[in-house]
């Protein structure tokens, strides 16, 4: 009988698939020879080195298909509880070598490419650096999925495929100009279009109320336009365990099921052009790290890949036998990634009332249990509202189901506290002249559990960000609604994959590489933190990096630099509240000093060298007239035949994931310097110290955090605290505070024009930036210090000169550098994903072995 045959084939095939691609270096050989082939149409005897990556690349994705195919059909059969990240940004970085060392190929790989004739390295330069997020945000996202995946927990990432992702920055006469980043180019090797898994997504239109074919009353959303998002799977292989997970990236394409009237002769150019607009959708990343603008493509793409994502999540949990709703919750938890997935709490809904026929009570219980919020900053202009206009023209069902959620929510909060300022506080629509949606307040009022990325922003949001909320949910009982989730960073890309010479001393000393997995282990260096044979190796393993840093900022900037100097490293994106201002006045003031000493003096003082990198927000002035000032400075003080052999400072364009592996294992000290309360957490001061570099830095984030597992010892720390910030502000609006006559002497060094001679425009840039500074930026426009750099800049000044006199002493360097690495495993993302773990532990996977492919795929 024909279901018989069917099976006697599906055996067959199955018996077929029995073997594994071998990973002996002469199978990859095997296997690279094949690719560049029949899939890349190469020759074996002619291809180029992008060639030999691509070929390379797709010898892995052989070998992560596998893992993916057998990982999905185990989660299925095992029936588990998933976790899916919604997330608009993933910076994940180049996949390559993460990719080798998470499947445990770095030997035959190394050793297969060697045979060949080629170095495994320059096959990773060849690699487009995918960014698809702006900045911490992103690349938290990035970590989590590799934390996941190595812990084995059956979860995905959701998100959107950017054809352009962030921006190139190249640096011209010392400005910032943005380049389209088409990361995408000939195709990613890494990742495997769906075609066939492809879900329609509704805009604009209208909503109609009527009996459906059942007889019972509904709303139906009709018309408008249908654009449809098209997978793009991203295997994501953990490390230490045969788990691969996936990160699914949405691409919108115009609709198949075309309109024909439209297709007649005499619209036919417009309707292919609006098939070309449906496509934009996806086209382009917003390079806006902190603020969003009320752009519509904005939330159209926000829609499109949440939409996707709840209709796939939805489809995967009704293919299980007998489902029933009500198990929603005890197998699919949603984490929203800041409000920019947040219209999830009202698709979410739509999806179960409207299309899955869900009564409306039960689908606001499963909804609410289901989706949980981070929020990633304190500064309000960053929680999206979106005018109810837009909103009502593109989304008009939504705005239904939140002015139903509202009402109820406001309901029930009249009859607690009355009308009055918590109503106000906590509606989701915003009065005004222009009434808005408040995202935020959606998130919170939908999510099971809010939290926030490090201790102290955690507290910020219980009494800043959204107090009235947090007294709700003390009132109500629950206040652990709001808890803290402080951020971590993977270990195996950021020491492992960044700084193999470290990952090999660690392992050498532990006696295993276990501590990449856990990295309590590294506590365990602590006791030969003054052993001088371990001094000698990580003093060496710091000289390799900073040979490398070297060869990297010659290539970049034509700029040697002294590798026996202290290397001072601050990249972020250039903003105001994170003060890289500041420390180019301090770089200035170091200058002046310098400059003041007689050559035999000078030689005593420390050789430094101060880079600085990150990318401005396109439409941010200020950040782009700081890009310009420290290039400008650079110039001037590199140039000095005084002093440019003891300090140096340059700005290393188009800052991105790979240039960070390059730059956190060199640095010696690196500056985490934001105005206490301002910075939510920062990951990559974890980075650096992971990589055996010190801090300079406010109490402000995880600074606080990491100071406390490091030992006060290893940070050198300044300026205000959070909880005096206000009363210095109120302060300075009467009268300001006194400048320091070293930082007047650097604005006057700068008022001069030191920095600007034949500029008359930069000139005329940087005096209103120190003009606002002084407070002098007009009547009634009073933003004055805002960041109070000119309030920090004496306790600043003190702290580099602490660094200066502790540096001096190498072996207590060496030392400090030592304990802080090995105590770190509290920012090991494991630990963060691991924190809420417990909501999964029925379902958690343990380490599988590879089993027939059949046992996995029954
Ligand atoms: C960052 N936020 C925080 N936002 O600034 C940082 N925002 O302190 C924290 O460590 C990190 O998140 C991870 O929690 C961002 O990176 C954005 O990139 C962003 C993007 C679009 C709109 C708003």
């Amino acid at each position: 009988d024909e279901a018989g045959d069917q099976k006697e084939k599906l055996e067959k095939l199955w018996k077929l698939m029995d073997t594994y691609e071998p990973n002996d270096p002469e199978s990859i050989q095997k296997s690279f020879a094949r690719h560049l082939e029949y899939s890349l149409a190469c020759t074996r005897f002619n291809f180029t080195m992008q060639d030999a990556y691509r070929a390379a690349g797709l010898v892995l994705r052989d070998r992560l298909l596998e893992s993916l195919n057998d990982t999905n059909a185990y989660y299925r059969k095992m029936d588990v509880k998933r976790g899916y990240y919604l997330s608009a940004e993933y910076l994940i970085g180049r996949h390559m070598q993460n990719a080798i060392a998470n499947l445990d190929l770095e030997q035959p790989f190394k050793e297969a490419f060697q045979g060949l004739g080629m170095q495994l390295e320059d096959l990773f330069h060849e690699e487009a650096d995918p960014a698809l997020g702006n900045g911490g945000l992103g690349r938290l996202a990035a970590c989590f999925l590799d934390s996941m995946a190595t812990l084995s927990l059956p979860c995905w990432g959701y998100g959107i495929r950017y054809s352009y992702g962030m921006f190139k920055q190249d640096i011209q006469n010392g400005r910032q100009v943005e380049m389209p980043d088409f990361w995408i180019g000939d195709g990613c090797p890494f990742e495997i279009p769906r075609p066939d898994i492809t879900y329609p997504v509704r805009l604009y239109g209208e909503v109609v109320e009527g009996l459906d074919a059942s007889g019972s009353w509904s709303m139906s959303w009709v018309g408008g336009e249908i654009v449809q998002a098209m997978a793009y799977d991203n295997p994501i292989p953990g490390f230490d365990t045969y788990n691969t997970n996936n990160l699914r990236l949405w691409r919108a394409c115009a609709s198949k099921e075309f309109d024909l009237d439209q297709y007649s002769a005499a619209n036919f150019t417009d309707a292919v052009e609006s098939r070309r607009k449906a496509e934009d959708l996806s086209a382009v990343l917003y390079p806006n790290d902190a603020t969003y603008e009320g752009k519509e493509l904005r939330l159209r793409q926000q829609y499109f890949f949440v939409s996707a994502s709840l209709q796939d999540l939805l489809r995967e949990f009704i293919k299980r036998p007998n489902y029933k709703w009500s198990e929603l919750p005890e197998k699919v938890a949603v984490q929203m990634n800041d409000t920019h997935p947040t219209i999830a709490v009202a698709e979410m809904m739509r999806l179960l009332v409207d299309v899955m026929r869900v009564h409306w009570d039960e689908a606001w219980e499963l909804t609410t249990k289901c989706l949980n919020y981070t929020n990633h900053t304190v500064m309000p202009e960053a929680l999206e509202k979106w005018p109810v206009e837009m909103m009502t023209r593109m989304l008009p069902r939504h705005v239904q189901i939140i002015g139903e959620l509202n009402l109820r929510w406001i309901n029930a909060l009249v009859a607690k506290y009355g009308d009055g300022p918590m109503i106000h506080a906590l509606s989701i629509f915003e009065e005004g002249d222009v009434k808005k949606i408040r995202m935020g307040n959606l998130a919170i009022m939908g999510a099971n559990k809010v939290n926030g990325v490090a201790a102290i922003h955690t507290e910020i949001i219980k009494k800043e960000t959204f107090p009235e909320f947090y007294k709700y949910c003390c009132d109500s009982g629950k206040p652990d609604t709001i808890v803290n989730m402080t951020n971590g960073v993977t270990p195996r890309r950021w020491v492992h994959c960044a700084n193999p010479a470290l990952s090999a001393i660690f392992t050498k000393y532990l006696g295993s590489h276990e501590w990449l997995t856990d990295m309590t282990k590294l506590k365990d260096m602590l006791k030969f933190k003054e052993d001088p044979k371990l001094h000698a190796e990580w003093m060496d393993m710091k000289k390799t990096a900073k040979a490398n840093l070297a060869g990297f900022v010659k290539e970049k900037l034509d700029l040697d630099i002294d590798q026996d100097a202290l290397i001072d490293i601050q990249i972020k994106r250039i903003h105001e509240y994170k003060r890289q201002l500041l420390n180019v006045l301090y770089v200035i003031h170091r200058y002046q000093e310098l400059k003041k000493k007689s050559p035999a003096e000078r030689e005593k003082v420390q050789k430094r060298v101060v880079l600085i990198g990150g990318k401005a927000a396109s439409a941010y002035v200020n950040a782009k007239i700081i890009i310009k000032l420290i290039n400008n400075v650079g110039k001037v003080i590199n140039n000095d035949p005084d002093t440019g052999k003891l300090l140096k400072i340059a700005f290393v364009p188009n800052y991105c994931v790979s240039a960070a592996q390059v730059m956190i294992p060199a640095s010696d000290i690196s500056e985490h310097i934001s105005t206490a309360g301002t910075e939510a957490s920062g990951t990559s001061n974890m980075k650096f110290v992971m990589n055996g570099g010190l801090i300079i830095g406010t109490m402000d984030g995880a600074n606080i955090e990491i100071r406390e597992e490091c030992g006060e010892d290893t940070m050198f720390i300044f300026g205000c605290l959070e909880h005096e910030v206000a009363g210095i502000s109120a302060k300075a609006k009467s009268g300001h505070y006194p400048i320091d006559s070293r930082l007047q002497a650097v604005f006057q060094a700068i008022r001069n024009g030191e920095f600007s001679k034949g500029e008359p425009e930069a000139h005329g840039e940087f005096c209103s930036l120190i003009d606002k500074l002084c407070n002098t930026h007009g009547a009634g426009t009073w933003e004055g210090d805002k960041y109070l750099v000119v309030y920090d800049f004496p306790s600043y000044v003190d702290a580099q000169n602490k660094v200066d006199a502790t540096y001096a002493d190498k072996s207590k360097w060496c030392k400090l550098s030592i304990q802080a690495a090995s105590s770190m495993a509290k920012f090991s993302t494991d630990r963060t994903i691991q924190a809420p773990v417990s909501e999964f532990a029925s379902t958690l996977l343990l380490l599988w072995p590879r089993v027939w492919v059949a046992d996995a795929h029954d």
